[in-house]
């Protein structure tokens, strides 16, 4: 099953993302579906976010479809993570320089966004939406487990530095496209998205199965920058 149809016109914009990427061309068509952190905090919860909740009937109806696996996200915090306000007394929606936690010069600083408590392990706020068919995900990937360290991607932290079992799970299975829905379009969607471009995939957002915190346009201005295509549930439903 799942030989890519270059008749279509999802099968078309395959053929462009393949050589557009040159060396790394990957033949065939094992398509993953990754749904990011459809969790409740991110639905009804703390970090609601807009129309969270409008987007679980495609979810579930991709989630139906004959994809190689099913892959979910859940974003799965201690309860004084760095990414909390509270952590630092500070207002949300304000940035802090934060440092790798084993670097001893402090010379790798990035900007970490400060946010609302949200998804704190083994509490409500952190378990998938109600609705969300959870029955067939082949593997959960935690992340932003360790206390110092942001992780919005998937694939790994905003360091670069330690991989969750995503990128090792999608070789295993040999997934040459992956799609990815979920929230947030603007967070974790967006830099899971381009982890998948740089970790060798060709990278789907399907674009009314995803909502992000604040505008798509610059966001997704950015991830067309970098190869990724956007498509429907529909088109997914035609390609698959
Ligand atoms: C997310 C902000 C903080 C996300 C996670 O899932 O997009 N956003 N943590
Ligand atoms: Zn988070």
């Amino acid at each position: 099953h799942c030989i890519l149809d270059v008749g279509t016109a999802v099968g078309q914009l395959a053929l462009e993302m393949a050589e557009q990427n040159g060396k790394d061309v990957k033949f065939g068509f094992v398509p993953a579906l990754i749904v990011i952190d459809m969790q409740n905090d991110f639905v009804t919860g703390s970090l609601a976010v807009p129309g969270g909740e409008t987007i679980v009937d495609n979810i579930n109806s991709l989630i139906d479809l004959p994809f190689k696996v099913r892959v979910a996200t859940r974003d799965y915090h201690p309860d004084k993570h760095v990414s909390f306000a509270d952590t630092h007394k500070q207002d949300v929606f304000s940035k802090k320089i934060i440092y790798h936690p084993e670097d001893t010069e402090k010379k790798h600083g990035i900007d970490q966004v400060l946010w609302p408590v949200h998804c704190v392990a083994d509490t409500p706020g952190a378990d998938f939406v109600p609705g969300l068919n959870t029955s067939r995900f082949d593997i959960v990937i935690l992340k932003g487990i360790y206390p110092d360290i942001e992780s919005y991607s998937g694939f790994r932290d905003v360091w670069g530095r330690r991989e969750t079992d995503l990128p090792g799970f999608l070789r295993e299975k040999g997934i040459t496209d992956v799609y990815f829905v979920g929230l947030a379009g603007d967070f974790c969607v967006k830099f899971t998205a381009l982890d998948a471009v740089d970790y060798g995939f060709r990278t789907w957002v399907v674009t009314d199965a995803v909502k992000s915190i604040a505008s798509d346009d610059a966001h997704f201005t950015e991830m067309e920058s970098k190869g990724i295509k956007f498509l429907n549930t529909e088109d997914v439903q035609v390609a698959l």
